[in-house]
C-alpha cells in the first residue's frame, strides 16, 4: 500500500546540524522515496491550521513559538506502509520515552522539541499534505 507522509524537521533539527542525519535513516528505508523537500520558515497561519488541533492546551502556545523560532525543513516521504513507518522512526512524542535508534531517542530530551513531525494517520496526511504542499498532485 503506498502512501505519502507529511514530514517536518522541526528548528531545533535545523538548528543542531541533523537534517542530513534524519533524512539519511528515512531514506535508506528500502522503497522510500522523497516526493517533495523544502527549506522555510512556518508563518503563523501556517501553523494555526497545522497545530489546530492542540490549541487552548497549555503546551500550544510554546509550541507555536518553538516552530516559528527559525526554518523547518518539510518534506514528503512516499513509499509501503510510510505513515506508519515514518512515525516508527520518529518514536513517541516524549523523547525520554522514545527508544534508542528512534530519531526522536537517539537525539531528543525535551518534549516540544523533539526534532521531528510525521503525519499520524492517512486523515492527517492528507490534511497535512494539502497544508504544505497544495501542489503536489
Ligand atoms: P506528535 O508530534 O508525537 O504526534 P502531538 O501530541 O501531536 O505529538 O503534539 C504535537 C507536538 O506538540 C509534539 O510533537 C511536541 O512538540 C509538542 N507537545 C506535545 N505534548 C507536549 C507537552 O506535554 N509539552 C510540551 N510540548 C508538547
Amino acid at each position: 500500500m503506498s502512501q505519502r507522509t507529511l514530514v517536518l524537521l522541526k528548528p531545533d533539527a535545523v538548528r543542531r546540524g541533523l537534517i542530513g542525519e534524519i533524512i539519511g535513516r528515512i531514506e535508506r528505508k528500502a522503497g522510500w522515496t522523497l516526493a517533495a523537500l523544502e527549506l522555510r520558515h512556518l508563518d503563523q497561519e501556517t501553523l494555526e491550521e497545522h497545530y489546530g488541533e492542540h490549541k487552548g492546551k497549555p503546551f500550544y502556545e510554546p509550541l507555536m513559538g518553538f516552530m516559528a523560532s527559525g526554518p523547518v525543513v518539510a518534506l514528503v516521504v512516499e513509499g509501503e506502509r510510510v505513515i506508519e513507518g515514518v512515525r516508527q522512526l520518529a518514536g513517541p512524542t516524549d523523547p525520554i520515552a522514545a527508544a534508542p535508534g528512534s530519531i526522536r531517542g537517539d537525539y531528543g530530551t525535551i518534549v516540544r522539541e523533539n526534532l521531528i513531525h510525521a503525519s499520524d494517520s492517512e486523515e492527517s496526511a492528507a490534511r497535512e499534505l494539502k497544508i504544505f504542499f497544495p501542489g503536489l498532485g
